[in-house]
């Protein structure tokens, strides 16, 4: 068996000229607001990404240091920037891999989400190569514990945070929400916490109900059952970027100042060894098993 790896992540711009091509890419044809791709701009610019962007270096240092320690090729795709999803699978088939790796950088499944990745690979690889896809990995042990390490002895309140979507998934029986709960708690009782929540965050106004709470609500509520430490602990993202340097650091920041909480955050886990170690076993233990395509 030949294998090469294909990691898959959301993708940012490369430069503040790309950002109209980025957002059109995400709304996949749909219109974009001038007002909203204005308020994008400025969020890309106020994080200081105006040549070059160091978002997307995060991920090149994570799939290095994952080819190192798998001893395989392994290949960055973006599902929304270059390089594409596709260009991935060109590399890997280009490699004479009969069978590729596909894992995705977030860990919880959804048809929205990770289901979208799938599709794009899938089509790119057209039966090409076998096709070892990795659903979700929502609970393996290493990045349970990386999350437990990063939350163990705080005294203040853990809100664990996921990007929303919209919220008509749950009729589709999706189990997304499940699937982050459980990283939630499986997080929390490895800590030994007791003082926890979930709540969501980066809901696009798109005109349908999203999955709640939002974050800014949420620490209002707590705020209002007194609770005035609070620690942050993402989950449904892997790597510092937009929805956490702005959503989380910039704009959570402000509504807790407003409120007078105290709010921390965890470290991401970006392109920490023993993250990579994780991301290899999924990757090694995906590919022990038969084939799913
Ligand atoms: O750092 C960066 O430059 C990119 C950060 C980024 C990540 C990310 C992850 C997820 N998204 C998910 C769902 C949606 C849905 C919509 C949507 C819209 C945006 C926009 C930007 C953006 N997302 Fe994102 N997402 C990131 C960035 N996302 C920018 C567009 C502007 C805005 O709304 O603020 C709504 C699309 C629509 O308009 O119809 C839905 C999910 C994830 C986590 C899983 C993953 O990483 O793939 C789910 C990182």
């Amino acid at each position: 068996m030949t294998t090469a790896v294909v990691l898959m992540a959301y993708g940012s711009p490369d430069r503040i000229e790309d950002v109209p091509a980025y957002y059109a890419d995400i709304r996949g044809g749909r219109p974009v607001s001038p007002e909203r791709l204005a308020d994008l701009t400025e969020r890309y610019l106020r994080l200081g990404i105006e040549a070059s962007n160091p978002l997307n270096e995060i991920t090149e240092r994570t799939r290095a240091a994952l080819a190192a320690a798998l001893e395989l090729p392994v290949f960055t795709g973006m599902k929304h920037w270059r390089p594409r999803i596709a260009d991935a699978a060109e590399a890997a088939v280009a490699t004479g891999a009969d069978t590729v790796a596909g894992l995705v950088l977030a860990p919880h499944y959804s048809r929205l989400s990770v289901g979208g990745y799938r599709e794009q690979l899938e089509g790119a690889l057209a039966g090409r190569a076998e096709l070892d896809f990795v659903e979700s990995w929502h609970l393996e042990p290493g990045f349970v514990d990386l999350l437990a390490d990063r939350i163990r002895g705080t005294t203040a309140h853990v809100v664990f945070t996921a990007h929303s979507l919209p919220a008509r998934i749950l009729d589709e029986g999706d189990p997304y929400e499940r699937q982050l709960l459980e990283t939630a708690t499986a997080s929390a009782q490895a800590a030994g916490l007791r003082a926890w929540s979930f709540s969501y965050q980066s809901a696009s106004p798109t005109g349908e109900p999203w999955l709640e709470p939002d974050i800014l609500d949420h620490l209002e509520a707590l705020h209002d059952r007194g609770v005035v430490d609070v620690l942050l602990c993402p989950v449904g993202f892997v790597a510092d970027h937009l929805e956490i340097r702005w959503d989380l650091d910039t704009e959570a920041r402000r509504k807790a100042d407003e409120l007078g909480l105290r709010l921390a955050r965890i470290e991401m886990p970006n392109d920490d060894p023993a993250f990579v170690a994780t991301l290899a076993a999924i990757v090694r233990r995906a590919l022990a098993v038969p084939s799913k395509v």
